[in-house]
């Protein structure tokens, strides 16, 4: 899953993607580089980030949308009801919503009536917040109770279990500690039975495991070791900025565990 964040404030990509033009260009490039499908997102949830009006996020994200309409697969990060129906009539396939179903009463219900994937990820508090005092008594046991609920509510809602993926939420809520323990214990997530999917791309935990403790994005290298490390434990969707790479080395690590 390739990232195409259309903010002006995302942590690693902010501004890049804010002209429709270069936000569909980049989706082109992420599909030509092996992306399965891309996500495009008009609101920044890096801990800090403040909420986006709805008309303000829909002007964002539907002039993309339109341009890769029928031509590259996209996925809507969004938790507002009304940009997923948008998004959704302009051919989105899925709705990545970090809140899992508890921003807006109403997105299940739009989901429901579709036949779209939804990806449902875990998060403590809520981005303005989250990073201030992370705690846990037992992070993957807590994580995976949470989306095991989640999954019952969406599939109660109607959504088709079969097309839910899970995410722990890397960095959602987290400390270095907690995510790197979420990517070890995959395992306890992946006995719900559906796909997970983890973002682990340019993410601060990967610039503070490497020393740098006020770090707010990762590299690439560091960015693919995580996505191998998560792979080698089950994870099978994997959101990132630098799909060639994280391509050639996924499908690397394939061949290895075939
Ligand atoms: N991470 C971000 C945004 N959306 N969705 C899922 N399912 N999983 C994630 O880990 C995830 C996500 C944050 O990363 P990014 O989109 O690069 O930055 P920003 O939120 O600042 O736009």
């Amino acid at each position: 899953m390739g990232i195409v964040n259309v903010t002006p404030d995302s942590f690693s990509d902010g501004g890049r993607h804010l002209d429709p033009d270069a936000g569909a260009a980049a989706a082109r490039r992420m599909f030509a580089d092996g992306a399965t499908i891309v996500d495009v997102g008009g609101e920044s949830t890096r801990p800090g980030a403040g909420a986006v009006s709805l008309d303000e996020e829909l002007r964002r994200v539907v002039p993309v949308l339109e341009r890769l309409a029928g031509e590259v697969p996209a996925s809507i990060d969004t938790s507002k009801a009304e940009v997923a129906r948008r998004a959704l009539e302009l051919g989105a396939e899925l709705v990545n919503d970090v809140t899992a179903l508890r921003g807006d009463p109403e997105l299940a219900g739009v989901v429901a009536a579709s036949d779209a994937y939804l990806c449902l990820m875990h998060m403590q508090g809520e981005p303005r917040t989250m990073q201030l005092e992370p705690s846990y008594d037992d992070v993957a046991g807590e994580v995976a109770a949470f989306l095991e609920e989640r999954l019952e509510i969406a599939v109660t809602a109607g959504i088709a279990e079969e097309r839910i993926c899970l995410d722990p939420g890397i960095g959602f809520g987290k400390t270095v500690a907690h995510n790197l323990e979420l990517v070890r214990r995959l395992d306890v997530l992946l006995a719900l039975g559906r796909p997970v999917l983890v973002g682990l791309s340019r993410k601060s935990v990967l610039g503070r495991i490497l020393g740098d403790t006020h770090a707010s994005t990762g590299s690439t290298a560091a960015s693919i070791g995580a996505a191998v490390a998560a792979f080698e434990r089950g994870a099978s969707i994997f959101r990132v900025h630098d799909v060639r790479e994280h391509v050639e080395a996924l499908a690397t690590a394939k061949a290895v565990s075939a």
